[in-house]
């Protein structure tokens, strides 16, 4: 009897026992998800909602931790004191920012190791946009203005993500963006209303930079964007790839003309009937080839996070023998 049992575990008639009550549980998300409810990491989910919440938030980890590479690059070449204590503080809040994704990703049950393996190994993505040099100071605060600008834009709306660990994370992490986003503005404005002409051209060259992959930043066209609709029906996505690039774009000009900087897009125009600005072709095959591996910088971005995880192999070491002689301690007191 047992035998047959164990024989008929996966047979159809479990089978259908199981998916009924999957189906009760699937209806029951499908509901919450339809009342705004947020779902905690514990609750029941679908294997699909897990899989694309770890994809997006490893991803958006990985993003904060390569993301400090560009700027890390110009920490001992800050001009002033205040300005290197600034940048500290920013790359510091970015590692910051990567922990707390890092964690909220581990609650879907896959290990920081597994998700930096990915990371290293050129299986994972991360942002496009860390992919470009920062060739100059006026980059860091082009990163801070532009950069910063989009990712508050894509972030805010993620504190309403339905997955509640990623929507606490969120809330934290945009009111640190949203510093950085205004100290990258003041920095440019200081050298546009007080510097001399070849700081002001150093400006406008950084802008027209980083311009066009900062408009890549919020992901591919929404009637090329394989994850959004289902992403947007769980309540992951709130705003749609497109309609966020608008509305950066929009808030960009204006704040262009406070700077007294250009945008380099000869087609941006007012339109009165949409009430937004219209914009210029994007160059999607330079974002994809980006994505792909083969941009400016990621070669060097990969090898420098590979090698800084190498470095710091006697760190993690030494913590977790540091762990095993407390907890041997706490057995034996
Ligand atoms: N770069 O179907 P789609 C920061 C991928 S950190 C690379 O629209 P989805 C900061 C996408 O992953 C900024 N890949 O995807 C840090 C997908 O590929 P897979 C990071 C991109 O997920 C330090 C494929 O293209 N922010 O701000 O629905 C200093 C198709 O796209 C990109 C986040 O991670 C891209 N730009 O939407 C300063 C925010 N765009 O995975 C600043 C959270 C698309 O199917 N993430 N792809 O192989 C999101 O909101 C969404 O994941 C995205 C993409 C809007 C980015």
């Amino acid at each position: 009897m047992y035998t047959q049992a164990m024989d008929t575990k996966d047979g159809d008639d479990v089978k259908a026992v199981r998916s009924a009550e999957e189906m009760q549980l699937q209806q029951r998300f499908d509901a919450r998800i339809d009342a705004g409810d947020f779902i905690e990491a514990k609750d029941w989910m679908p294997e699909n909602y897990r899989k694309t919440l770890l994809r997006q938030i490893s991803q958006h980890a990985h993003s904060e931790i390569v993301g400090m590479l560009p700027e890390g690059n110009w920490i001992s070449r800050a001009p002033t004191l205040k300005r290197k204590t600034i940048l500290l503080a920013k790359v510091q809040d970015e590692a910051g920012h990567g922990l707390y994704l890092y964690a909220a990703a581990e609650t879907l049950g896959t290990s920081r190791d597994q998700m930096i393996d990915a990371l290293h190994s050129g299986r994972a993505k991360y942002s496009s946009i860390f992919n470009y040099p920062t060739l100059t100071w006026a980059d860091m605060g082009t990163i801070g203005w532009l950069v910063d600008g989009a990712a508050i834009m894509n972030q805010v709306p993620i504190c309403r993500c339905s997955f509640a660990p990623y929507a606490r994370a969120m809330i934290r992490i945009c009111r640190e963006e949203s510093f950085h986003q205004r100290q990258g503005f003041e920095a440019l404005l200081t050298m546009m209303r007080n510097g001399t002409d070849a700081q002001k051209a150093m400006v406008q060259d950084a802008v027209n930079r980083w311009w066009w992959p900062c408009l890549m930043m919020f992901g591919p066209p929404d009637d090329q964007s394989p994850n959004s609709a289902q992403s947007m029906r769980w309540g992951i996505k709130r705003v749609s790839n497109d309609e966020l690039r608008q509305k950066f774009i929009d808030a960009a000009v204006e704040q262009a003309k406070v700077l007294g900087v250009t945008l380099p897009d000869p087609e941006l125009r007012w339109n009165e009937e949409r009430e937004h600005w219209d914009h210029g072709p994007i160059d999607w095959d330079e974002f994809k080839r980006v994505i792909a591996g083969d941009g400016p910088c990621n070669r060097e971005r990969l090898s420098a996070r590979v090698k800084a995880w190498e470095d710091g192999a006697w760190v993690r070491e030494a913590a977790l023998a540091h762990a095993g002689k407390q907890a041997t301690a706490k057995e034996a007191a």
